[in-house]
């Protein structure tokens, strides 16, 4: 009886060696290592009016790598919530709120549609809008990799349908908890510093080539503009037939035209980073080739206040 106990555990303790010695050549394996890089990109995909990524994520740096496999376009806008609120309470407390006020909007109902905007809840300026992936063309991916502190999130993105609906109505809204716990990543090497502010609108500190570029946005200050959102920075490609002065009013939510299907013809966007607090920084990654392209924020009058930059790649 002994013997077979005996058999037993030392065929145990042979299992357990092999288990440990196999996972032990595992980690070395390069197949291994790049299913843990893959894991510490957070997916996240469109396919119809939806984002679909995981519930929890670490805090700490984070790269958001966006699959925009719809038929519009998107931006994903990280809204921290204050303590205590959910996304049930933005759908029911801020969501019909924005939708009035816009369809008083396109009525040219403009005074009403202010006071429509004054029912907004008193939390709803405790929202920290906390960076998130630029505007991103549909069948287009982008990523970006922001800070992320814990605590809980909404994702947004408030493009309009043809008729004037925003896309969050239509379900374009995520809840995420970022736990303590935090990630070791490290921020990636920029190739392009930007910086961003009310005062002196875009400042690109570098030049920018063709190839794979890495761009780092430093937000000097943050500031509420005309349409009620902080600036922010989209990469768009440009084709020959792109309008800028089209482009520029369609960054405007507020205009029954602006940020609503279809884009605009020519343009192509290619992510960036969405509005977060002064002193933050954050980055994103484009493959840019010989071309003709704009850094623009998604705010009203862009040009006169800087936020428009044209970029030549030669
Ligand atoms: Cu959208």
């Amino acid at each position: 009886m002994h013997k077979i106990v005996n058999h037993f555990r030392s065929t145990g303790i042979v299992l357990l060696l092999v288990t440990l010695i196999t996972a032990a050549s595992c980690k070395e394996d390069p197949k291994e290592e790049q299913e843990v890089k893959k894991e510490e990109v957070i997916e996240v995909l469109t396919e119809v009016m939806d984002f679909q990524l995981k519930d929890t994520i670490r805090s700490g740096w984070q790269t958001f790598r966006y699959t925009n496999a719809s038929n519009e376009p998107h931006f994903i806008l990280l809204d921290k919530y204050p303590e205590g609120k959910n996304i049930k309470d933005g759908e029911k407390d801020v969501m019909p709120i924005f939708q009035e006020g816009m369809e008083l909007i396109n009525k040219g109902e403009m005074d009403k549609a202010m006071e429509a905007f004054g029912k907004l809840p008193p939390w709803f300026s405790e929202i920290v809008f906390s960076g998130g992936v630029g505007l991103v063309s549909a069948g287009k991916m982008a990523e970006s990799t922001i800070y992320m502190e814990p605590g809980y999130y909404v994702l947004e993105c408030y493009v309009k349908m043809p008729n004037g609906v925003f896309h969050g109505v239509m379900g374009m809204v995520k809840e995420l908890v970022v736990v303590q716990d935090t990630t070791t990543h490290t921020p990636p090497e920029p190739t392009v510093r930007i910086a961003i502010s009310g005062a002196e609108g875009i400042q690109v500190q570098d030049s920018i080539k063709a190839g794979p570029q890495v761009f780092q946005v430093t937000y000097k200050d943050q500031v509420t503009h005309e349409n009620f959102v902080g600036h922010d920075i989209n990469l768009v490609r440009l084709e020959e037939n792109a309008d800028l002065d089209q482009l520029e009013a369609w960054m405007n939510w507020v205009d029954p035209k602006g940020l609503i299907s279809p884009a605009p013809e020519g343009v192509v966007f290619l992510g960036g980073v969405n509005d977060m607090p002064a002193g933050r920084t954050g980055y994103f990654t484009a493959e840019l080739e010989p071309g003709s392209y704009v850094l623009i924020s998604e705010v009203p009058n862009a040009r006169e206040k800087n936020m428009l930059v044209p970029i030549t790649i030669p």
